[in-house]
């Protein structure tokens, strides 16, 4: 098992359509904030088609990528970057399996989803697409990096 990464990293996480249509929007950025990361970028947004098939470009290939498109694409998703030492592999811990039934209890996917094809939320699998996926999703002046006024008990 590698160690956890030292080194401060973002993240891009999305709230899906279910996640918002379902009322779990602060629920989910609770549990990133209580976990101690920094909220970076946030937005509520319409995803267009395009910008869709390019975030999940490396999927094209697979039989439900047309679904996986229409799902991401059915109503608002809330667009996120997080800031942390670690943040991407710890997000990903926070999220849990792609199956929700496979997700442990505790995880977001694991205490609030059912069904792969409605999984609430989406996290960056790596540091690399972690940068390629704000880039994607907002604009420079869209991003905040502020630092923390109170004493930085966790970062
Ligand atoms: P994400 O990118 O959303 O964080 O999800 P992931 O890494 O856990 O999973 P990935 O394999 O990259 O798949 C991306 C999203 O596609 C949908 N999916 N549907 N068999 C299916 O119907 C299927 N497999 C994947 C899920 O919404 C998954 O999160």
């Amino acid at each position: 098992h590698l160690a956890a990464s030292l080194e401060v990293e973002e993240t891009y996480i999305m709230i899906k359509p279910d996640g918002v249509q379902r009322g779990l929007v602060g629920e989910i950025i609770s549990r990133f904030e209580k976990k101690g990361f920094k909220l970076t970028g946030l937005k509520l947004f319409e995803c267009p088609k395009e910008l869709a098939e390019e975030h999940y470009k490396d999927l094209q290939s697979k039989s439900f990528f047309p679904n996986l498109i229409s799902y991401i694409t059915s109503g608002p998703v809330v667009c996120m970057a997080w800031e942390g030492v670690g943040v991407v592999e710890s997000a990903r811990k926070l999220i849990g399996a792609t199956n929700p039934l496979n997700a442990m209890p505790g995880t977001i996917r694991g205490d609030l989803a059912v069904q792969t094809g409605r999984n609430v939320v989406h996290g960056s699998d790596s540091p690399e697409n972690g940068i390629r996926e704000i880039a994607l999703w907002f604009k420079e002046g869209e991003l905040c990096k502020w630092a923390p006024t109170i004493d930085p008990w966790l970062n």
